[in-house]
């Protein structure tokens, strides 16, 4: 029978985490078919390893978990020169950059087939159906090419997530010691990545989880999360969880039953919500939450302008007074609000794009006087395929366009659009980009993050002053000095180095 090596990018520079997409789809074929991990964070040559794997010649299918950015980077070239080293390989992706960009991926050549959305599934019955010869034309969640025609089989419901199988942390550990993937960060000295439900209920237009989970949330029970948690704290000596989920606090219930649970545990946690749906929370939920832990939690704020907010789809209730009181709200509960915002988004005239750029920033800085502790990620709207939404279509009409060869993607240009940093939009003009990322230097200055925990404080008090004049007059231009010091002291940005 043949093996299955699978890869996982590398994704970032430091502090790595348990890949838990890749774990996800080992775990899919644990017990029926031989598989490996080959991860591109803790290699220093992944090529070479996967090389030395292939070249035993046991080793047919081979998955590539890809999110966009850096994982691309080294996914494109090492998928290429795969298929030339070893041409009878079968190459399957998996992850949010092949089933957003499903079609460059397959146009390539080099990608056999592209996996849509979930593979806990999806993945074991392709396998079992090329290795028996069998048809998988009725595999649910696939992507292939048929001759110049691109197929698209039906969508699978999402899988009941308690029902899934462990994650072999054991066998990462004989390959890579998990000791390594459980970092020291603000929560604490060995923090656990783990994600515990899948999708998001929402259909948010600027988001790619949409077109993946089609506004649908799974989620493992408070009990099952607890046990994982357990063990790994037990096992590995865990001391804070991060969890990735796109959207952990859907349930108040679910929340409060796993807050119950790990209380005990004394472990510091984290993870990403939604502001309209915490806010319904009620007041000892959120009180609980931070006995039991909880420091921070991630919200997408997007923007305080309420016509953005529509524009984005950003569903539910919420406005830009709601995100304002709620920074109050969680500042009685010491709870850290970590606000991200999208600047950037279209809009019919230039003056307007600018106009809303300035309102942001202005509301940002009432956030900061509110709840100075609140920490603000900035992102540029970067497009993502939700076919059907209203800016969707806008975004097309203002005539942008995605690379129509995969290489394209690992261009610098292409590789900044990815990071959300400089998308190449086109009503977006330089000194708009220039206006959002100094102000966000500014921004970082005066107020950096408390993830950063190697800025001392005495670093923070420094920067601070320097940054001080530029953040009270509202004046962003050329802040070449607070750059500086960022680039001495390495200042780390959460949203591209881990949270
Ligand atoms: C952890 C994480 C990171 C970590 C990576 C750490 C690591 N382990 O390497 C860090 C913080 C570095 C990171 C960075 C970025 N990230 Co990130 N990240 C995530 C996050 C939160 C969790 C990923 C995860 O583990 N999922 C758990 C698994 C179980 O779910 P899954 O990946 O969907 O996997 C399932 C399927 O997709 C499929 N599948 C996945 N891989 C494979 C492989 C094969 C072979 C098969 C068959 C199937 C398959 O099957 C799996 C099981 O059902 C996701 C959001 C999320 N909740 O998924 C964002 C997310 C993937 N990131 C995203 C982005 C954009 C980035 C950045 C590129 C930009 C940014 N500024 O955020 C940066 C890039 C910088 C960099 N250095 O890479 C976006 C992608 C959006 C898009 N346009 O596609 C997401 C969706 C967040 C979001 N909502 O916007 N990220
Ligand atoms: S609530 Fe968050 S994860 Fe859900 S669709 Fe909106 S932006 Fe995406």
């Amino acid at each position: 029978m043949s093996k299955i090596l699978l890869f996982n990018p590398r994704s970032a520079i430091a502090k790595h985490r348990v890949p838990n997409s890749i774990m996800n789809i080992a775990a899919s074929v644990e017990g029926i078919f031989d598989w490996v991990i080959v991860d591109g964070n803790r290699e220093q040559d992944p090529y070479a390893k996967m090389k030395s794997y292939l070249e035993t010649g046991l080793y047919k299918y081979i998955g590539f978990t890809v999110m966009p950015g850096p994982q691309v980077k080294q996914a494109v070239p090492f998928a290429i020169q795969i298929k030339k080293d070893f041409p009878d390989t079968v190459m399957i992706w998996g992850g949010y950059f092949p089933t957003n960009q499903y079609k460059t991926v397959l146009q390539s050549g080099y990608v056999d087939f592209v996996v849509n959305g979930p593979g806990d599934h999806a993945f074991p019955n392709l396998i079992r159906a090329l290795e028996n010869n069998q048809p998988y034309e009725l595999i649910k969640n696939l992507i292939y090419r048929r001759g110049n025609e691109i197929v698209k089989t039906l969508k699978e419901d999402l899988i009941e997530q308690d029902g899934l199988p462990p994650l072999p942390y054991q066998k990462l550990h004989e390959l890579y010691s998990i000791d390594k993937y459980l970092g020291k960060t603000y929560l604490g000295n060995k923090t656990l990545a783990y994600h515990s439900s899948i999708g998001c209920p929402f259909t948010c237009s600027f988001c790619a989880v949409v077109p993946t989970y089609e506004a649908r949330w799974k989620a493992k029970s408070a009990e099952h999360v607890y046990k994982d948690i357990k063990y790994i704290k037990d096992r590995w000596g865990a001391d804070a969880i991060e969890f990735h989920d796109n959207n952990f606090f859907v349930s108040e219930k679910r929340t409060v039953e796993f807050a119950r649970l790990i209380k005990p545990e004394k472990m510091n946690w984290w993870g990403m919500a939604r502001i309209d749906t915490m806010d319904r929370f009620k007041d000892e939920s959120l009180a609980l939450i931070r006995e039991a832990g909880c420091k921070i939690i991630f919200f997408g704020a997007e923007s305080g302008n309420d016509e953005i907010l529509k524009q984005l789809d950003k569903g539910g209730t919420q406005s830009g007074d709601q995100i304002a009181r709620f920074a109050a709200r969680l500042k009685k509960f010491d709870i850290i609000p970590e606000y991200s915002f999208v600047l950037g988004t279209p809009a019919a005239t230039a003056d307007k794009v600018m106009d809303q750029i300035d309102f942001d920033i202005h509301f940002i800085k009432k956030i900061k006087d509110i709840n100075p502790k609140t920490e603000i990620v900035l992102y540029t709207y970067s497009p993502v395929p939700t076919e059907g939404s209203e800016l969707y279509k806008q975004v097309l009409e203002a005539g942008f366009e995605y690379p129509k060869k995969l290489e394209d993607w690992i261009t610098p240009q292409w590789e900044r659009f990815d990071l959300r940093k400089n998308p190449l939009t086109p009503w977006l003009r330089p000194e708009m980009i220039d206006k959002i990322r100094n102000f966000e230097t500014v921004l970082n200055g005066y107020y950096p993050t408390v993830s950063d925990i190697r800025l001392s404080s005495l670093k923070r008090k420094m920067i601070q002053l320097v940054s001080w004049l530029r953040y009270k007059s509202d004046f962003y231009h050329y802040p070449y000095e607070i750059k500086l010091l960022h680039r001495i002291w390495k200042y780390r940005q959460p949203e591209i180095q881990g949270f």
